[in-house]
């Protein structure tokens, strides 16, 4: 890992670490080749106002076993770890410097996927979770504005191989996004590695 190749953001209230070359662009394809082909890959329904409505993207959860999670209104329990994600959980935890149990893979097949705004504030992350973002496949930008507010006040374009960690008091003071896009975009897989207290 280069050490010098890592830019911490200056968002106030937000403790971001985003590394643009995390992985090299080999390494990112053969993993977005083998991720998208093997994962079971789901597409949860949301009940909104009495409807039901498909989350727009693919989603998966592995982890420990006693890392059940709690995403789309529904909890979900652990896929066990595959050698695959166990590698790339090793490599994280490297860069995080704490354990991390489990790992949401989402899967945005094109511009019309997209994941509204949200802080991961879930009670079991606890209080000032670190959740340690890889992305692979085609770039997306990644929003960023301070809750209550509608503004976007920076945001990333999050390449392949690029990691970005989140940590200290983020999800208290911020919500981020990856909005739809009229743009063509390739295929998107993003790793997001948390720690969840049972
Ligand atoms: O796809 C992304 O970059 C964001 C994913 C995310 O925010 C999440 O899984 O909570
Ligand atoms: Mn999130």
């Amino acid at each position: 890992m280069d050490l010098f190749d890592s830019q911490p953001l200056q968002l106030p209230g937000a403790e971001l670490d985003y590394r643009p070359h995390w992985l090299d662009p080999g390494t990112a394809d053969i993993w977005f080749q083998q991720l998208a082909a093997e994962t079971p890959w789901e597409q949860p329904q949301l009940q909104i106002h009495g409807q039901s409505i498909p989350v727009p993207r693919l989603l998966a959860w592995y982890g420990d076993p006693e890392a059940s999670y709690r995403y789309s209104g529904l909890v979900h329990q652990p896929l066990p770890w595959t050698p695959l994600l166990s590698e790339i959980r090793r490599r994280v935890e490297e860069v995080a410097g704490q354990l991390l149990n489990g790992v949401l893979l989402n899967f945005y097949r094109d511009g019309n996927d997209s994941m509204g705004w949200h802080s991961d504030d879930e009670a079991e992350l606890g209080t000032n979770p670190l959740v340690a973002s890889l992305n692979l496949g085609g770039p997306r930008r990644f929003d960023l504005r301070r809750k209550g507010r509608g503004r976007i006040e920076h945001s990333l374009q999050l390449d392949s191989g690029s990691l970005l960690v989140m940590a200290g008091a983020t999800q208290h003071h911020w919500q981020h996004q990856v909005a739809k896009t009229r743009k063509p975009v390739a295929p998107r897989i993003n790793l997001t590695f948390r720690l969840i207290r049972s």
